[in-house]
């Protein structure tokens, strides 16, 4: 699926049809010049938030926009494709596999007993409506739940429907997009000014440096939130600073996808009139963010076919769903990655953060293989496929032994050797 619309900055996937005209046409004006031809670009800034493999999208947005939809295609379409146990944690909250054609080929290269691929968490969220940061609607319940995710999907709703009510009254995703983004920054300004006015009364008047040393970062964090009026993540945060920002977690800290939600129509023809001006909000307020155009009610639809007449609808409309891309550049916008361990036993792909060094990889097997480790056998996975086969892997040197400092790429195929106590062993990586 390639409907997808990157900012200008990250300028990293293919545009179709109308919207790629449209859209290289605004870069150029903007510009004034014709649009770089494109590149894959990895954004290398590090996150802010928690440190783990544990890490989860949750679903924020204006009520009534389709995001409880959007969460019920994805947590469907993962029971559809593979029966995975306990795809559904909550009803709010589910685990979907991550699509990838590398693990297909080596599970159909091994067949193995068990299959495990990656997975991303997704949660769904109460809509948000204007003044929810002083208390409105659901008001400070969401502060909790949006703090306990690691990024966003940002949905806003594109798509004309009399039958659906829009808490605003008309269908303007511009302006829904700046409602949520202000909440979410001002919330982060209250706790910021909250979390200040404590300090002074009490750790600030013992005269406890560490906390006048915080209480600095927390001012100069809140200097550009409450002043600036910016989103935390816009800030250039030292290692201090960010120690600090990891303590709080702030709303505006986390990376978001925007998620725009078609009419089925709309999707097909990839044409809709807010597009272009989404777009341009996004690169003014959040520049590097992906813009993913989707439809609730398309991908509805598509998830209650018999699978021979989705395949045809899908050829016939000249189009695809958008889950696959939506799921992979959540995993990837958490900065998480996997390496797989293969073999006829179990084909499994095993989640770690960017720069994990091989003892830490397979440490998330086993502690004892990060306590023990000896070494990692890499194959990069394009060299399996091309020869065909481990042996022809090794025939052809490219079969490596890495040691401790080895920093695991994704997608490596890894068989890690550790030494067990009782002397050494040799072990697939195994739960
Ligand atoms: N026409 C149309 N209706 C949609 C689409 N997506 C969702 N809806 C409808 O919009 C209504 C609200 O959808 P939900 O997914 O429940 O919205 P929500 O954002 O979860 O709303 P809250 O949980 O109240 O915040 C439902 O009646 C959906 O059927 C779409 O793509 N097209
Ligand atoms: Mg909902």
């Amino acid at each position: 699926m390639n409907l997808i619309v990157p900012s200008i900055r990250a300028r990293s996937k293919v545009f179709v049809g109308n919207i790629k005209v449209l859209l290289q046409l605004n870069c150029s004006i903007r510009q004034g010049k014709m649009p770089p031809k494109k590149k894959e670009e990895t954004k290398t800034t590090p996150l802010l938030g928690r440190i783990g493999t544990s890490l989860k999208c949750g679903i924020v947005g204006l009520p009534n926009v389709g995001k409880s939809t959007f969460f019920n295609v994805l947590t469907k379409s993962a029971a559809n494709a593979e029966n995975f146990p306990f795809c559904t944690i909550d009803p709010n909250e589910s685990r979907v596999p991550v699509p990838d054609e590398r693990y297909d080929w080596l599970c159909q290269h091994h067949k193995p007993a068990s299959k495990v691929p990656a997975f991303l968490l997704v949660t769904d969220i109460a809509g948000l409506v204007k003044g929810a940061s002083e208390g409105k609607g659901l008001g400070n319940a969401f502060l909790s739940h949006i703090s306990a995710c690691d990024a966003l999907f940002h949905v806003v709703r594109a798509f004309d429907d009399d039958d659906v009510i829009h808490v605003e009254d008309d269908v303007n995703p511009v302006r829904d997009l700046e409602i949520i983004s202000e909440e979410l920054r001002k919330k982060d300004e209250q706790f910021l000014t909250t979390r200040m006015e404590s300090m002074e009364r009490n750790a600030l008047r013992g005269g406890d440096k560490k906390a006048k040393a915080e209480f600095e970062i927390l001012k100069k964090i809140r200097d550009l939130v409450a002043e600036e009026k910016k989103d935390v993540r816009f800030g250039v945060w030292n290692a201090n600073e960010i120690e600090v920002l990891n303590k709080h977690l702030l709303l505006s800290s986390k990376p978001v996808i925007y998620l725009v939600n078609l009419s089925e129509k709309d999707y097909i023809r990839k044409k809709n009139k807010w597009l272009l001006k989404i777009k341009e909000w996004v690169d003014a307020r959040d520049p590097g963010a992906l813009l993913i155009p989707f439809s609730g009610a398309f991908e509805s639809k598509l998830l209650d076919m018999p699978d021979d007449d989705r395949e045809a609808f899908l050829k016939e409309q000249k189009t695809s769903s958008a889950l696959e891309k939506i799921i992979v550049t959540g995993f990837k916008t958490l900065q998480l990655q996997y390496f797989f361990t293969a073999g006829k036993d179990e084909v499994k792909a095993w989640t770690i953060q960017k720069g994990t060094k091989a003892p830490q990889a397979a440490g998330r097997i086993h502690t004892d293989f990060e306590k023990g480790f000896i070494m990692a056998e890499v194959m990069k996975f394009d060299d399996l496929k091309e020869l065909g086969n481990e042996n022809a892997v090794k025939a052809a040197g490219k079969y490596r032994q890495e040691g401790k400092n080895y920093v695991v790429h994704d997608g490596d195929v890894i068989f890690f050797k550790f030494n067990a106590g009782a002397g050494l062993t040799d072990k697939k990586g195994k739960k």
